[in-house]
């Protein structure tokens, strides 16, 4: 044991050192932690400066992939507005103070307020970059904890929410998730996403672009659709306008089109599906003829579409952000795995497989094959009644929880890595309800949108400062892998990392007061998490990791009892944290193509792949009710652009720089009807709420739908983002409801949302 322990010691060292290459200049590999294509990327660094960011070509999973907001890294690391202190409010001025300082006025004001109001009078909120962040996602669970909170809300419920409770609801758990293998598959249907500019989102797969021309050099097909003819789009052989909100028609259509043509195969899966009668009968309202109206896509395009999915020899469905932030977000992306199933595609090479990775998977964890499954509705949000969703409230509900008075008023928050004001719908309903707050602290680099509304604001490091694995994105994976980055830069002395930062406040919220040691409570706390999961072993998986603390030794941990694990000495070949950590120059360890899974991935109840979960059957009833309403006039949708991130990377210069992104995208016939002219202002309102952007005539747009990228509107008092302001653009979110949601999953809908226009011009 002790052997192996100064051998991981001596390697962790050693990968820390980074290659020598010119005089002074060293060469460093860094996951990058802006999206989910996690790309390795080849940093160069000349005294303590970054001097180039490339993609490296080594990396297994990216092999030399980037994209500008990679090189962007750099911008981030050196921004002026970056938080590099904590600030207290005081008197309604941001003042910088002490580490010391900001936990003590933190531990004054949080536990007199939990304990005058209860633990649900505290809220905490999470957002998106919390998913790039090992430190955040392994202990944001611990303060949640201490919180005791129902009150726990998430960007997910802006986001992935509707695929996540589909997926366990099919499979058995919310993150085993069937990605399309796209580099074995002859055919690939994408709805309402846009990989070539977001790089993908609920699959990893960097370097979109090259993985779809090689389908097509092999004579496989792309098929988009969209209401916008999109960048994805534009490299596909086939293109299909929807109108927005109505993928669940045409999913449905295309379900009944395999039964009506004899075109159902279940392949190798066969033996593991239940629900397939079920599924037939309720799809029976949705004939092609029925939705074509509705969806903006003849009957005979929908049979086609359907006959060339099953006709090919391996096939994927994939949707993505615009299926999700709708009406029917959960009919939709259930609908998809079930056209995946029954076109014999559900986990066979060429079709959708689920990744298996090398630490912190849920899909390996427990017993195979079997499991408790899913279930929702745990508790409800006090004021609208919305069920829990694996541990969470719709975000869209916190405005009115603190708004509302009552037993179990949210009365203070904790906000970790998320701008709400910005990425939520009715951003200014929540501004305002965030100043009727008694507390409020915010985990956050900038002094933004949301976070001006803190108390006290404490800034995580730069990303570079920090050592990097991916616990989310490599059980979403287009292969598997395991990579490991060191920090790049040091990290300035006594700044806590995030993770050390979340166990203070845990502390506090405990009562443990604010002076607590982050490292010594650490370690008790790991000892204990080794005596619970490891029993009779805990000394000695102790004593293995001692190497490491914090989430390294938790990664260490999972590496080692993981799918490809050592077991701590069982088996030698086997992964350990120093192996990964050495594969660091050469891009990290492959670990093969995904491979078929089924039985063994399945966590069900019943050991089957559920195709007719009955809450998803109800639910259709909603959806054949709407199939006649009429579509509104003129619908807003969202856009991403590559050199944007959500709502918070619009302070960087090398990615602010270049054309006005945020414009209002509509058809040259809607903007001949309403007399709007390109480059001028106009005025988008949606009831009493309104916004003016500025308008550009694009014929990639579908006739009646207008899109406008979200994240914008940084012309808000009080924040420091000089960049930002200098072109704040329009909060797209100040024009969309909160009370609109998918009720199954509690997603926010944020697209296909009834809008009118107006030219502002003379
Ligand atoms: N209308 C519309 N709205 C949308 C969407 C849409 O398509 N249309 N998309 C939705 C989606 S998919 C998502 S994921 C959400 C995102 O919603 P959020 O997660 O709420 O928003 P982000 O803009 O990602 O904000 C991230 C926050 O984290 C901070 N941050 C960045 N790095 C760090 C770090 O290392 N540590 C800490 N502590 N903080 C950090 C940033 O300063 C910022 O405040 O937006 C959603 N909103
Ligand atoms: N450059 C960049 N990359 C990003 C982000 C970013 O902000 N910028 N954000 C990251 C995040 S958090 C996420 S979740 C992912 C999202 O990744 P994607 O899901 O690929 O997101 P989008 O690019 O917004 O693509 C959504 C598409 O849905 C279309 N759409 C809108 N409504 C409908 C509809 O009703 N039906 C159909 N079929 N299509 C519709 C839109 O026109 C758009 O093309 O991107 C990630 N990557
Ligand atoms: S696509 Fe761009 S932002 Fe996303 S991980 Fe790769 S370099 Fe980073
Ligand atoms: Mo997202």
């Amino acid at each position: 044991m002790l052997d192996r322990r100064r051998r991981a010691c001596a390697n962790a060292r050693s990968s820390r050192h980074p290659e020598e290459t010119m005089s002074d200049t060293t060469t460093h590999h860094r996951i990058c932690p802006l999206c989910e294509a996690c790309c390795g990327l080849e940093i160069q660094v000349r005294d303590g400066q970054v001097t180039g960011i490339r993609g490296h070509d080594a990396d297994v999973l990216s092999a030399g992939y980037i994209c500008p907001k990679g090189v962007a890294l750099k911008d981030l690391h050196e921004d002026p507005d970056r938080l590099r202190a904590p600030l207290v409010k005081r008197n309604g001025v941001f003042e910088e103070v002490s580490w010391d300082e900001a936990f003590a006025e933190i531990d004054r004001r949080l536990p007199p307020l939990r304990a005058a109001h209860g633990r649900h009078a505290v809220a905490i909120a999470v957002g998106n970059p919390s998913a790039h962040k090992i430190g955040l996602l392994t202990y944001f669970g611990k303060l949640a904890r201490a919180l005791g909170t129902r009150n726990v809300f998430s960007a997910s419920t802006l986001d992935q929410m509707p695929k996540q409770l589909a997926s366990g609801l099919m499979f058995g758990h919310w993150l085993t998730v069937a990605l399309p293998d796209i580099s074995r598959t002859d055919h690939l249907l994408v709805l309402g996403a846009n990989p070539l500019v977001s790089n993908g989102s609920m699959w990893t797969v960097p370097d979109f672009r090259g993985k779809a021309k090689a389908l097509r050099a092999r004579g496989g097909k792309l098929v988009v659709i969209d209401p916008r003819r999109t960048e994805t789009a534009a490299v596909a052989d086939a293109h299909h306008f929807i109108r927005p909100n109505a993928d669940v028609f045409l999913l449905a259509a295309m379900v009944r089109t395999l039964f009506d043509e004899g075109l159902v195969r279940l392949g190798t899966v066969a033996d593991w599906v239940v629900g397939v009668d079920a599924v037939r009968e309720v799809v029976a309202p949705f004939t092609p003829e029925a939705v074509a109206p509705g969806c903006g896509i003849a009957a005979d395009t929908i049979r086609t579409l359907t006959r060339e999915l099953a006709a090919a020899p391996h096939a994927a469905v994939y949707a993505r952000i615009g299926t999700c932030t709708q009406e029917y977000g959960t009919l939709c992306s259930w609908l998809v795995d079930v056209l995946n199933t029954l076109t014999g595609n559900l986990d066979r090479e060429g079709g959708v497989l689920f990744a298996k990775s090398a630490a912190f998977a849920s899909n390996t964890a427990g017993k195979p094959g079997i499991g408790k499954g899913v279930s929702t509705g745990r508790h409800h949000a006090r004021v609208s009644g919305a069920p829990e969703v694996y541990g969470e409230l719709p975000v869209t509900c916190l405005a009115e929880e603190i708004e509302t008075p009552g037993e179990g008023q949210i009365r203070a928050l904790i906000t970790v890595a998320t701008n709400p004001v910005l990425s939520a719908p009715d951003g200014p309903r929540l501004a305002r309800a965030l100043e009727q707050l008694d507390f409020m602290v915010s985990l956050d680099i900038y002094l933004n949108e949301t976070t001006r509304h803190a108390d006290v604001i404490l800034p995580g490091l730069s990303p570079l400062e920090e050592f990097h694995y991916d616990v989310a994105f490599p059980q979403l994976s287009w292969r598997n892998h395991a990579r490991y980055s060191p920090p790049v830069l040091p990290a300035p002395p006594g700044r806590p990392a995030e993770w050390q930062t979340l166990l203070k406040l845990a502390a506090i919220v405990r009562g443990e007061g604010a002076a607590v040691d982050a490292d010594a409570l650490d370690e008790a706390e790991f000892a204990q998490d080794a005596e619970r999961l490891f029993g009779p072993h805990a000394d000695a998986v102790v004593a293995a990791t001692v190497a490491y603390r914090g989430p390294e030794r938790l990664l260490e941990v999972a590496l080692r009892s993981g799918p490809y694990g050592d077991h701590f000495g069982r088996k030698s070949e086997g992964l350990t944290l120093a192996k990964v950590m050495a594969a660091n120059p050469t891009g990290g360890i492959d670990l093969g193509p995904l491979q078929p899974r089924i039985p063994e991935v399945l966590r069900t109840p019943s050991g089957q792949v559920e195709l007719a979960p009955p809450s998803l059957l109800a639910d259709m009833a909603r959806a054949a009710a709407d199939l006649a309403r009429p579509a509104p006039e003129l619908v807003v949708i969202g856009r991403r652009d590559v050199r944007t991130n959500n709502s918070w990377m619009h302070n960087l210069p090398v990615l602010a720089k270049g054309p006005l992104r945020c414009t209002a995208r509509v058809h040259p016939a809607d903007a001949a009807r309403l007399g709007l002219r390109d480059g001028t202002l106009a005025r988008l309102a949606n009831g009493p709420r309104q916004i003016t952007a500025q308008v550009q005539i694009s014929d990639e747009m579908m006739p009646g739908v207008v899109s406008l990228p979200h994240g914008w509107g940084h012309d808000l008092p009080g924040t420091r983002l000089r960049v930002a302001a200098e072109r704040p653009g329009a909060n797209l979110n100040a024009l969309l409801d909160d009370q609109q949601r998918d009720p199954l999953s509690g997603n926010a809908v944020l697209g296909g949302v009834a809008v009118t226009v107006h030219a502002l011009h003379e």
